[in-house]
């Protein structure tokens, strides 16, 4: 065994090149990504990038259960309520401010990348996971695969870049997934552009040594792209997919969060009642999450519509922090994850009853332009 935080490895291949392989390692809570993960696999990114030798990126979990969970969301909780090491914590969120600003340089970093990165999304990709599945080239999905952006259950909102990518989907689908932390299996992921490949579990090993095998050519990023479709295309298996939920409930979706404010989505939302265990599942998530949470979740999406990729994670950062400084967010993890309750008390008694003035409150700037510490992305 080790305690690294990310395990780093290189497949050499048969051309003489290398595939950077970077195992997200703390299965025990399910890889959820710490400030030392997100540091250190930001770090061998940069290092790859500029290595010629380098064709290719894996990135997956360890363990049987997760790709990636989340984020540090107890880390998180710490900086909030202890005094001590994470020095300016509380009201002074500087924890905060530091894992988040690194989480996000990273999302866009992967976004962004020069080579092709293969995401392995075996399992739970949740959260911090889906943001660093999200922007990979090569984004593949298994028969265990569980895609959700669960925030508004901790009194978060969808971050790592959602107020994009969810804005990119059919109309009012984003919106759902948010309000109610929905999971999506591979099929759904597939349907919604949130993954590129369905390959069955066990020939992960197989198509790791596909990619070994590959021809890179004279490594043109051209030439790495087809080195790994090729290797790519012999295991795409779709007739192993689970059937989805998604686009068989599309219209009724639609239906529900084609209203003209958050609280009639969420109204129309609770009082459905078509007998159906993945709607109901969904409807009973967002009865008991944060109020202030959908109607951050609501606002973020109106906001984005039509902004950049680099400043939808400029606003994330933004309202993040403020999320940990006067949201709901100590509150949610104490009871999900810390004292394991259930049984958070939101600030505010329902979804009708958030004032504007605590929303203006949330999206106050904490930064002039110049100095927003994610000002260079873009
Ligand atoms: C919403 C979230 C997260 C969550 C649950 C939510 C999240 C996260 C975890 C998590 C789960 C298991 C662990 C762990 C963290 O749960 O971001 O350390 O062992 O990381 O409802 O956003």
């Amino acid at each position: 065994m080790t305690d690294l935080a990310v395990i780093f490895d290189e497949l050499s291949t048969s051309d003489g090149g290398r595939v950077g392989v970077a195992t997200l390692n703390a299965p025990k809570s399910l890889n959820a990504l710490s400030l030392d993960m997100a540091r250190q696999l930001a770090a061998k990114l940069d290092a790859w990038a500029v290595d010629r030798s380098i064709v290719a990126v894996w990135l997956e979990g360890a363990g049987e259960k997760a790709f990636c969970a989340g984020g540090d969301i107890v880390a998180l909780y710490r900086s909030m309520t202890e005094e001590g090491d994470n020095r300016g914590s509380g009201r002074d969120s500087l924890f905060a401010e530091t894992y988040f600003t690194t989480e996000y340089r990273l999302d866009y970093r992967i976004h962004t990348y020069p080579k092709p990165i293969l995401v392995w999304g075996d399992g739970i990709v949740m959260g911090g996971g889906l943001g660093l599945m999200a922007g990979a080239s090569h984004r593949i999905v298994t028969e265990t695969s569980r895609i959700a952006m669960p925030e508004i259950s901790i009194g978060l909102y969808p971050d790592i870049g959602a107020s994009w990518f969810l804005n990119r989907m059919p109309r009012g689908v984003g919106a759902y997934l948010g309000l109610t932390g929905a999971q999506l299996n591979a099929r759904d992921a597939l349907d919604l552009g949130m993954a590129d490949h369905f390959v069955p579990r066990e020939r992960r090993t197989a198509l790791l040594d596909a990619l070994a095998g590959a021809d890179y050519g004279k490594r043109s990023a051209q030439e790495l792209r087809a080195g790994v479709s090729s290797a790519l295309a012999a295991f795409e298996d779709r007739s192993h997919a689970p059937s989805g939920q998604v686009w068989s409930h599309l219209d009724h979706l639609q239906r529900l969060v084609g209203t003209a404010d958050v609280t009639q989505a969420v109204e129309a939302i609770l009082a459905d009642d078509r007998d159906d265990a993945w709607l109901r599942a969904n409807r009973e998530r967002l009865a008991v999450g944060s109020p202030l949470s959908a109607h951050l979740v609501w606002r973020m999406l109106e906001r984005h519509r039509h902004t950049s990729l680099a400043e939808a994670f400029r606003d994330e950062l933004n309202l993040s922090v403020q999320c940990c400084r006067e949201g709901d967010i100590a509150e949610g993890v104490r009871a999900l994850l810390i004292d394991k309750d259930k049984n958070p008390r939101w600030r505010h008694a329902d979804v009708a009853s958030v004032p504007e003035a605590d929303l203006q409150a949330m999206m106050v700037p904490l930064w002039r332009d110049d100095e927003h510490p994610l000002r260079d992305l873009g």
